[in-house]
């Protein structure tokens, strides 16, 4: 799929920072930084759940030199398998929940999406 070790890490960085933007976008509104706007909310949260499923084409093994990619992702791919699924549907949730046009339960649901971002990011992330 990729023509070098430095496009899968591309990719998935990429992949990850798209969907960190959009992720952004519907917390300022669960959060409260910004006016709840249904179909914004809802349009960013379909973003977030399509792009939650491409980065992890790009953790070819061998390609965790000079990221901050653990060793772990490739030692543990059942348990990091696993982690990115719970992320994918999670996402899959708040995308139905921000539908919903109700604030409350897009809260609910992007918290639990962000849990997954975090649990991810301490086992598998450097620093
Ligand atoms: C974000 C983002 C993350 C997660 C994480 C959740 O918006 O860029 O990596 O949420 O901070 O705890």
């Amino acid at each position: 799929q990729f023509a070098k070790p430095e496009d899968a890490i591309k990719y998935r960085q990429n992949a990850l920072f798209v969907m960190a933007q959009h992720f952004g976008r519907v917390g300022a509104m669960a959060n409260g930084r910004v006016p709840f706007d249904a179909n914004v909310a809802s349009a960013n949260a379909e973003i977030v759940a399509t792009m939650a499923k491409l980065p992890w084409a790009g953790f070819v093994p061998g390609t965790d030199g000079n990221t901050k990619a653990k060793p772990e992702i490739w030692t543990e791919q059942a348990k990091f398998k696993e982690s990115s699924d719970k992320l994918v549907a999670e996402s899959t949730k708040l995308a139905a929940a921000a539908k919903t046009g109700n604030l409350e339960a897009l809260k609910t649901a992007f918290a639990a999406t962000a849990g997954t971002c975090k649990a991810c990011h301490d086992a598998y992330r450097k620093e």
